[in-house]
């Protein structure tokens, strides 16, 4: 694995969560954030994914996305191994409940060890990465201006289209 420093670190259950966590990596870079992405499992890649974690944080990651689908445990054990902030982000199952299963297991933290959870899917992952921007934005002026420049542009964008009939 690459050594890079970063600010934010996205971790996925698996390869198959990136087509949609690519999303959450398209605003990263669009917005200059230093970053990186790794599909590692709670379940299936334990060791692996806790040293990947002391990696992370030692090479500067200041905010963690996690996500996953089904049994979803990867950003509550990621919330568990650091007091870095954990944003969640419930992938949506072919197969079952349609990402409502992983929704509650990535929001139903027990006190005392937080989650931030999104919503399940694209929305969630775009989320994920505006939040962990207005996360760094507190010590980033830069990234402050950048996110209101983000929410003009996309009021613009709305307002270009408003007129739908008449
Ligand atoms: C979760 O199981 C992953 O995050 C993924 O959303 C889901 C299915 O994984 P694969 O069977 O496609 O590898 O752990």
């Amino acid at each position: 694995m690459k050594n890079a420093a970063i600010l934010v670190s996205l971790v996925m259950g698996s390869k198959s969560d990136w087509a949609i966590m690519q999303e959450a990596s398209s605003i990263l870079e669009q917005f200059g954030v230093p970053h990186e992405a790794r599909a590692l499992s709670a379940h299936r890649t334990p060791e692996a994914l806790e040293e990947y974690l002391v990696s992370a944080e030692s090479r500067g990651a200041q905010v963690f996305i996690a996500a996953a689908g089904g049994a979803a445990h990867l950003p509550g054990v990621i919330a568990s191994k650091t007091v870095l902030p954990i944003l969640g982000v419930p992938m949506p199952s072919t197969t079952f409940a349609n990402g409502l299963d992983a929704l509650l297991s990535i929001v139903q933290m027990p006190a005392g060890i937080p989650v931030g959870t999104l919503a399940v899917g694209k929305a969630g992952a775009i989320n994920a990465a505006l939040l962990a921007i207005s996360i760094l934005s507190v010590a980033r002026p830069d990234l402050h201006q950048a996110l209101i420049h983000y929410r003009e542009q996309q009021a613009q964008a709305v307002l270009d289209h408003a007129q739908l009939r008449g």
